[in-house]
């Protein structure tokens, strides 16, 4: 059996105690691969290793680093079939949205960061005649990264290439329900020569490996993206240790559309935001609220798209949708249908596990949900469910929507789609969520602060924030 390992100290090493766990593969639900049960001994040794490491990577001009980082771009690229394969067979997505998003936005990680770090400034601020104060943004030392299984490698990457860029030593855990593509950069970051100990990869399970990270007193910081619950616990550990915390959480993000919008845009792109990636993306829209003018026919066309969705295996080169990413997880996302049939909403089309023929007959697949009818205030239309499943809801006024878009503890995406340039604005302005796409979705560009407000998280990542959050400042006041 496939066994994935450690890399510590730039080895890839079994872990201390010999405790391994399944891999599973969401598209057949079998066992394909083994993974590390590593523990607090393996944090232990990768963070020693980090510090060891920490000294000379931190001296190491810019543009050096940046040639490393930018190196394993350029092999990511090369490798960019075998990743997504490697990606969709671990995740359950259909191979053609790994080889579109995951792997070239990994990609695109390594390279943008790799040059932002040549472009990264500090400030300076002059005291008119008697003094100047200039900043220093020196890196923090071992930090600590945690991503979750949805965009596996692409999340992996967005945490670990600016916080290497910025010149720390990392110790990172993937998601132990989709680690082998952070098995496979562990081989890619060998083959293109990044210094032993820099980056340390430790699998495992998330309250034994994520939480003796949490709490290793060598560790300064730790960016973390995963469930609001899991946000909560890191922060309760780290914040008395007085850590720097990045927490990227959970949404359930509004997609506002207004009797004004571009009719077939809206549509095509609802059907995108609400499916993409299975429902899986923090920001997905799930919440879809339609101006009452429009709601029929909207409602219609959008229920007539979804249905023409086709659910296959990933390699199926004409599946729309693949596996969801585990059992449990499809078990939860499949209670929250019974849960809105309780709370009154009507199923308008999905709601039920697909069963595919063999050999894909075990996998965990379940059909693109639209319900209908739900107050904004109940449940369903409240929690995170995750997965291939929106409600939709008319409204009639500006106010209306804003107060049920609003409503939940989450604020990180949303989407407004009308002509009304002033209305855009006013409706930008007064959602509370950290990423407002006005007439588009996931149109992303890496420089710009991404995050999001109230359970959302903390922080922001991208471009140079994410490079100030990897850093220290320091302020030095020179006396004219
Ligand atoms: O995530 P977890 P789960 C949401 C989504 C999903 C729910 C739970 O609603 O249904 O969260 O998913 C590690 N200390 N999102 O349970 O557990 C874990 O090993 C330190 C939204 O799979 O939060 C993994 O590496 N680390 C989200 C990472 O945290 C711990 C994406 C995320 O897993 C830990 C994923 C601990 N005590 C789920 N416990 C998004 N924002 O995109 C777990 N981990």
């Amino acid at each position: 059996m496939l066994q994935i390992r450690n890399y510590i100290d730039g080895k890839l090493i079994e872990p201390t105690k010999n405790n391994w766990l399944p891999n599973m593969e969401p598209a057949t639900g079998k066992q394909y691969a083994q993974i590390p049960d590593s523990d607090e001994e393996d944090i232990a040794l990768a963070t020693q290793a980090a510090q060891a490491a920490f000294p000379a990577w931190s001296t190491t001009p810019a543009k050096e680093r940046s040639a490393i980082l930018d190196r394993i771009s350029q092999l990511i690229e090369k490798k960019l079939d075998f990743l997504a394969a490697a990606e969709s067979k671990d995740n359950g997505k259909p191979l053609s949205l790994a080889r579109e998003v995951d792997i070239p936005r990994a990609r695109d990680n390594f390279h943008f960061f790799a040059t932002a770090i040549l472009h990264f400034a500090s400030e300076a601020h002059q005291m008119e005649d008697s003094a100047i104060n200039y900043t220093e943004r020196n890196p923090i030392g071992v930090v600590g990264c945690i991503s979750p299984w949805n965009l596996p490698l692409y999340l992996f990457t967005w945490k670990i290439a600016p916080a290497l860029a910025a010149g720390n030593c990392v110790v990172a855990k993937p998601s132990e329900i989709t680690p082998m593509t952070a098995y496979l950069l562990s081989e890619i970051c060998i083959e293109a020569g990044l210094p032993a100990g820099v980056l340390n990869i430790v699998h495992g399970l998330g309250h034994k490996v994520g939480d003796a990270m949490t709490k290793h007193p060598k560790i300064k910081a730790i960016s973390f993206t995963g469930g609001t619950k899991t946000g909560a616990t890191i922060a309760s550990i780290a914040a008395p240790k007085f850590k720097k915390l990045s927490l990227e959480l959970g949404g359930k993000n509004p997609n506002i559309i207004f009797a004004d919008c571009d009719f077939e845009d809206a549509l095509n792109t609802t059907v995108r935001s609400s499916f993409a990636n299975q429902g899986q993306i923090c920001l997905c829209g799930s919440r879809i609220f339609v101006e009452r003018s429009i709601y029929q026919e909207f409602r219609d066309a959008f229920v007539d798209r979804v249905k023409q969705l086709k659910v296959s295996n990933p390699l199926d080169p004409k599946a729309n949708l693949g596996a969801v990413v585990s059992r449990s997880h499809m078990e939860k996302v499949l209670s929250y249908v019974q849960l809105a049939k309780e709370e009154g909403g009507t199923v308008l089309c999905g709601g039920n596990q697909v069963h595919l023929e063999a050999p894909y007959n075990n996998g965990y697949y379940i059909e693109p949900t639209v319900i209908e009818g739900l107050e904004y205030t109940c449940r369903t239309n409240q929690e995170e469910i995750f997965g291939p499943v929106v409600t939709i809801t008319p409204f009639d006024t500006e106010e209306e929507v804003l107060t049920m878009a609003n409503s939940v503890e989450y604020g990180l995406a949303s989407t407004v789609w009308t002509s009304n340039l002033k209305r855009a604005h006013r409706m930008a302005h007064n959602i509370q969520a950290g990423i407002v796409w006005i007439n588009c979705w996931l149109l992303r560009d890496l420089r710009t602060p991404f995050g999001g407000m109230k359970n959302s998280g903390v922080g922001r990542e991208g471009g140079f924030e994410a490079l100030k959050f990897f850093t220290e400042a320091k302020n030095v006041c020179v006396k004219l």
